[in-house]
């Protein structure tokens, strides 16, 4: 699972990525990579109760894209902007909030910026759709009247849709278009946070308001954050930043919050297996089924798969214990035709 963060020029995006990051991250040529641990505060309260030696939590990655620059023709921009996001699941859109100035010597004004960025995106969708639907034309026209035309029917709506700066995904789609649009990878049919990066001294205050209202006009989640000060948290033992947070007139750092914020964006369910080896969480698309689930786990479970043991996450903590919560009849067993729910409790029954 990988969330690309764009934004601007100078905008705050490898400061924040950074901060994110908090020292997981590798470099590698045009793009910055940082597989980092989701917080999840289920995995010590389980860890605690089963005595594990450790808690593995779920990666998510975070991808750094140098900046876009404006201007530049938009076949270019596509092509670079897709070869470093092609493979992102989701987007983190960073929006200057802070300074006096943005990169253009324009002064600082976070809703228009958001809307300068969103329709960079859309350029670059729409660049991809009408390259389609020009390959599409000529069959089109040849079509009868009243023939029905179901891609470009629908890339016409999308096409009408983009050019009103609106966010692919925002529009309905039954599975065909679902599955023709994934082959073309458009940037606005994935999900995206807005991050406000936020000066230091309006990181406490409410200034974001009018931003975040903006976000949500586009239907897109937004959150603050003030990309400089995680950084310096980041590099900070627990007992510093509880001093370093007070200076500043907050109760927690931001980067926790982005992490889960942005996972959250992904449509994906978290399984837990537990034992006094490991409290693991995995990770899966939504819709798995028990059997495919297993073979996030190893292979040979899923070919040697019997039966699942299931526990939702909320019996096992309304009960003593894990003996007690099965006792109470709170432990299923089900076949490899079971879909997954967020915060299973697993463990897999395999032959070898
Ligand atoms: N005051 C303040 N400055 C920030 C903040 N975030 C970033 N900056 C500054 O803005 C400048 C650009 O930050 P970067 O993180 O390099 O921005 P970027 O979006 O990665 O820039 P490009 O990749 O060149 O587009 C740096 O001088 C940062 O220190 C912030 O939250 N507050
Ligand atoms: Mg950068």
């Amino acid at each position: 699972m990988k969330i690309a963060i764009l934004g601007l020029p100078l905008s705050g995006k490898t400061t924040l990525f950074r901060a994110l990051a908090a020292g997981h991250f590798s470099e590698s040529g045009d793009a910055h990579l940082a597989v980092v641990p989701v917080p999840d505060p289920r995995l010590k309260i389980m860890s605690d109760r089963e005595r594990s030696k450790k808690i593995v939590p779920s990666p998510v990655a975070f991808v750094d894209v140098a900046a876009m620059k404006t201007g530049e023709d938009a076949g270019a921009r596509v092509d670079k902007l897709h070869a470093l996001v092609t493979d992102a699941d989701a987007l983190m859109l960073v929006v200057q909030a802070f300074g006096d100035m943005d990169y253009d010597g324009n002064a600082v004004e976070p809703a228009r910026a958001l809307g300068t960025l969103v329709q960079e995106l859309v350029l670059t969708d729409l660049a991809i759709v009408e390259n389609r639907l020009a390959r599409l034309e000529r069959e089109h026209k040849a079509k009868k009247k009243g023939e029905t035309d179901s891609e470009w029917d629908m890339l016409q709506r999308v096409h009408a849709h983009l050019e009103q700066s609106g966010w692919a995904r925002m529009l309905e789609y039954n599975d065909e278009d679902t599955r023709t649009l994934r082959g073309f990878g458009l940037l606005t049919m994935r999900p995206a946070l807005v991050v406000f990066n936020l000066a230091e001294e309006d990181v406490a205050g409410e200034k974001a308001t009018p931003w975040l209202a903006a976000a949500a006009d586009i239907g897109l989640p937004a959150e603050t954050a003030c990309a400089t000060l995680e950084l310096e948290m980041a590099q900070l033992d627990d007992e510093e930043r509880t001093v370093f947070l007070g200076e500043y007139g907050l109760e927690n750092a931001a980067r926790e919050r982005l992490i889960r914020a942005a996972y959250k964006l992904l449509d994906i369910v978290t399984f837990f297996t537990i034992s006094e080896i490991d409290t693991h969480a995995w990770t899966i698309a939504r819709g798995t089924k028990a059997k495919q689930a297993a073979g996030a786990i190893h292979s040979d479970i899923e070919k040697g798969f019997v039966r699942a043991e299931v526990m939702a996450y909320a019996d096992y903590i309304a009960a003593e214990s894990r003996e007690a919560a099965t006792r109470a009849g709170k432990q299923r067993l089900e076949g490899a035709d079971y879909v997954i729910q967020e915060g299973d409790i697993i463990n897999v029954r395999f032959t070898r």
